[in-house]
C-alpha cells in the first residue's frame, strides 16, 4: 500500500475522479469488466461466476485461483463438448494473452462457486466481491453483480440468430 504525501494527493483525487466513473477495475495490466454471478436460491449449492478478463500488459496473465468469502470451495471450469453432451470439468489454470482477452460465460470458461457459506442468499442485483489470483501472485478485486441470466439474453422465442 502506497501512503500518498502533499502533492501527491492531487494525483491521488483525479485517479480517484477515474475510477469513480468506470464499471471495470483495473490491476497492473488486468482488466476486469462484466463480471456476474448466477442467482443461487436456497437448496442450490452451486453456482458460477462470468465475466471478461482483459490483459494489457505484455507479458500472459494466468489465472490460478479465485476466492469468495461466501463460498467454501471454488474451481476453474471449461465446458467440454462430449459426443453431443456438455461437460464442466475443472482447469488448473487459465491464462489471457497478451494484449488479449479470456470470456468467461455460459457454455464455456467459467469460475464455479460451491458450498455457499451462509444460509441468506444474494438477491438479483446485490454485489459479490471476488478475488482473482493470477500465477505470479497478483490478486484482483472484482465487484460483480448477482443476475438470474446472462445480461441481454434474449427470450425464448425471439429471432435471436438474426445478425442485424
Ligand atoms: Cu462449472
Amino acid at each position: 500500500m502506497k501512503i500518498f504525501h502533499g502533492s501527491a494527493a492531487l494525483a491521488a483525487g483525479a485517479l480517484a475522479l477515474l475510477l469513480a466513473g468506470s464499471a471495470f477495475s483495473e490491476t497492473g495490466g488486468v482488466v476486469v469488466d462484466k463480471a456476474w454471478v448466477r442467482a443461487y436460491p436456497p437448496g442450490i449449492q452451486v453456482t458460477a461466476a462470468y465475466m471478461v478478463v482483459k490483459n494489457t500488459s505484455d507479458q500472459p496473465a494466468v489465472l490460478v485461483g479465485i476466492s469468495c468469502s461466501d463460498f467454501a470451495k471454488t474451481e476453474i471450469h471449461e465446458t467440454v463438448q462430449h459426443q453431443g453432451q456438455a461437460h464442466m470439468q475443472a482447469v488448473k489454470e487459465l491464462a489471457i494473452p497478451a494484449h488479449g482477452e479470456v470470456v468467461l460465460k455460459p457454455g464455456g470458461h467459467h469460475l464455479m462457486l460451491i458450498a455457499p457459506q451462509k444460509d441468506t442468499r444474494p438477491h438479483a442485483g446485490d454485489r459479490m466481491t471476488l478475488t482473482l489470483t493470477f500465477k505470479d501472485g497478483k490478486n484482483v478485486p472484482v465487484q460483480a453483480v448477482v443476475r438470474k441470466d446472462a445480461e441481454g439474453k434474449p427470450a425464448a422465442g425471439e429471432h435471436s440468430q438474426h445478425a442485424h
